[in-house]
């Protein structure tokens, strides 16, 4: 109750500030519910880190075939388990797991970028929301094809035989962790987090996530990693609040 009260009061002090009225022309007295059916973003952040504990396991290097391998001057290094240089894990998808209730949040006009080079797919792990546009790109001159082996979502399964060949896709519903692999280079594969809502964000190379626009409220936060599995933690933010959290994954 709480939290609706917070979001409440914030389309009131929005409405009742004009906002940027210029951006809809619409009469800007009528009650908020009607100037949207999304709910707002708030301003509260989580961010921090992943660190990794234990000994980091060696990255073997893949064996990409002679095709492949021709299009990388440097080792293809397997992707699995990602130490930092500093300690910290990379490629854990961190989300909001639960919190927000039936609140719907508007769909990111952006894509999602998914490329295919050097016969690896990048990102290795990617978070995605339900109805956001997937753009999926083959920078190799090569053929490949992208097998998302979804289970809540339809399954697709497309080739992409030439250098800039470009399809898009999006999910229908919320699906952790969805795989997508190449059937003609078995090491190639990624992870997709498809959420409802926008609040996720991915380890990257110095361990670090930041997940902002949060409405106040209270929240569980899941981190994900293909190898070593979950962690949640319970978050309390109010508006404007950055909070700070650690997550920590290892043997
Ligand atoms: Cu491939």
């Amino acid at each position: 109750m709480r939290l609706f009260l917070t979001l409440l009061t914030a389309v009131l002090l929005f409405s009742a500030c004009g906002g940027d009225s210029s951006s809809d022309s619409s009469d800007s007295s009528s009650e908020p519910a009607a100037t949207a059916d999304t709910t707002p973003l708030g301003s509260a952040s989580v961010s921090g880190s992943i660190s990794f504990t234990g000994t980091a396991p060696d990255r073997n290097r893949i064996r990409q075939d002679r095709e492949c391998a021709e299009l990388n001057a440097d080792p293809v290094l397997n992707e699995s388990v990602v130490v930092n240089d500093n300690g910290t894990l990379r490629n854990v998808f961190v989300y909001v797991k639960e919190g927000l209730g039936d609140y719907s949040f508007a769909i990111p006009s952006e894509p999602v970028v998914f490329n295919q080079d050097g016969c690896v797919y990048t990102p290795h792990v990617f978070g995605i929301q339900v109805g956001q546009t997937l753009k999926i790109i083959n920078g190799d001159p090569l053929m490949h094809n992208v097998n998302a082996l979804a289970n809540e979502n339809r399954p697709f399964n497309m080739g992409m035989p030439n250098q800039g060949d470009e399809r898009e896709r999006s999910f229908r519903v919320p699906e952790l962790m969805l795989r997508i692999k190449c059937d003609v280079h078995a090491w190639m594969n990624a992870y997709a987090g498809v959420v409802d809502h926008p609040f996720h964000s991915v380890s990257d190379d110095t361990g670090s996530f930041s997940i902002g626009q949060l409405p106040a409220g209270e929240y569980v936060f899941e981190a994900w990693h293909e190898k070593y599995g979950t962690a949640t933690e319970t978050v309390t933010v109010t508006d404007g609040e950055a909070v700070s959290v650690d997550f920590s994954f290892g043997s």
